[in-house]
């Protein structure tokens, strides 16, 4: 019998550790990523010696300031964040075709055939982890287990820095504290809490009952998701040709806005989460170029997607003084799943279902964003669509 290992590998600090790495004076010090203390907005990251302050993802900036007045503050580059998240996935696409990433820095990988090429899969894993850091040039922590639980639970033991390998999961996984549980919600942990249930042994011994019937089920299909799945080449994309070339940067930005609005209903009619977008634009005179860069964590949000894209035809429209002829964009990397991220918002994918709620029921043009409108003034507006000239729907 085959058996399932899988490696969760992510990046220390990563956006933090990017920016050491390009400035060394940072090197040792309180680095948080995501804007000035002064200024509205939430922390990115921080590195290690910035969390020793409690400093943390997600935190308030004004907060961390409070925290840690010494801390060096820098403002995101996600541009630089994203090529070299690129070349991370690449690297680790050399040692097994079955990659899957899950965010910006983290991967599950399968090594149940690589592992074969290797005296043995942890000598694999080892292997893998220094390459990826000499390549990219960070720190990364690996975790090896029989299932995606395992080896994200190993990775969360390994850091930073480390490479960890649960073997017996079941022991490992008792032993946790609830917390390190994806899934379990804070609404339900702190229930928990006030039951002066902290570990997840305590709860299968004290309460049986509620374990099999509402926890076990959701973690144990977890702790038995077979090892990753196939590397993803699926993708879906929109494109449309112009009735006359444009050079109305806004008129352009109309066009792209509905595709994206397309794409993004149909993710969420077939329940699709996309990890990467692309956007190609053709000139006047047939040159055509595209863009591609990952979205922060797979999803279906409409806005997410558009941020992306608009990122990328801004960066396209530079490369030639001609009016276009073609825009497109594509979503690639899609999953029909993905983990649990308790701690980014979700509040633009319940927009982005809400509105697809609306169009299903009064029509997919009842109700569009306003940088789509624009078009209203060239293209006839039906109830189900706007009919653009050539919109090619491709697979
Ligand atoms: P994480 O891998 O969750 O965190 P990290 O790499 O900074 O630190 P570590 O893994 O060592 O605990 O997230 C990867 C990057 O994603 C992070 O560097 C910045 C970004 N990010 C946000 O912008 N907002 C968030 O709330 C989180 C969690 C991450
Ligand atoms: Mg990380
Ligand atoms: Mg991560």
């Amino acid at each position: 019998m085959k058996i399932p290992f899988v490696l969760h590998i992510d990046i220390d600090a990563f956006f933090a550790a990017v920016e050491v790495m390009l400035n060394p004076y940072l090197k040792g010090k309180p680095v948080i990523v995501g804007g000035m203390p002064d200024e509205r907005g939430v922390v990115s990251t921080a590195s290690y010696e910035a969390r020793k302050y409690g400093v943390h993802s997600g935190m308030a900036l004004r907060t961390a300031g409070q925290k840690c007045p010494q801390g060096i503050f820098v403002r995101g580059r996600y541009h630089v964040y994203s090529r070299i998240s690129e070349k991370f996935i690449a690297c680790l696409t050399r040692f097994s075709p079955r990659v899957e990433p899950v965010s910006i820095d983290e991967a599950y990988m399968d090594l149940s055939g690589s592992r074969y090429l290797h005296s043995s899969v942890y000598a694999l894993a080892e292997k893998i982890k220094q390459t990826v850091e000499r390549e990219t040039g960070l720190s990364v922590s690996v975790g090896l287990g029989f299932s995606r639980l395992g080896a994200k639970l190993a990775t969360e033991a390994a850091k930073p820095g480390g490479l960890f390998f649960v073997a017996d999961e079941k022991t490992f996984i008792s032993n946790l504290t609830l917390e390190k549980i994806p899934g379990i919600g804070n609404h339900t942990l702190l229930i928990l809490q006030a039951m002066g249930i902290k570990r997840v042994k305590e709860l299968e011994r004290a309460y049986p009952a509620i374990w099999k019937r509402s926890i076990a089920p959701h973690f144990y299909s977890q702790s038995h998701y077979p090892a990753a799945r196939e590397a993803k080449t699926k993708s879906f994309s929109r494109e449309t040709t112009f009735p006359e070339d444009i050079s109305d940067r806004d008129m352009v930005v109309s066009h792209l806005a509905y595709l994206v609005d397309r794409l993004s209903v149909y993710l969420i009619d077939h329940d699709y989460f996309a990890g990467r977008v692309e956007v190609k634009a053709r000139f006047s005179d047939f040159s055509t170029y595209t863009k591609r860069m990952p979205l922060e964590y797979p999803t279906y949000s409409y806005n997410n997607i558009w941020s992306r894209a608009l990122f990328l035809l801004d960066q396209l429209m530079k490369k030639k003084k001609l009016p276009l002829r073609l825009v497109g964009v594509k979503v690639e990397d899609i999953a029909g799943q993905r983990d649990l991220l308790p701690f980014i918002s979700i509040r633009s994918e319940q927009l982005s279902r809400g509105v697809t709620d609306i169009k299903r029921r009064f029509g997919f043009s009842s109700i569009f964003t306003a940088r789509e409108l624009l078009l209203e003034k060239i293209y006839p507006v039906e109830r189900d669509a706007i009919v653009l000239k050539t919109a090619s729907l491709t697979k």
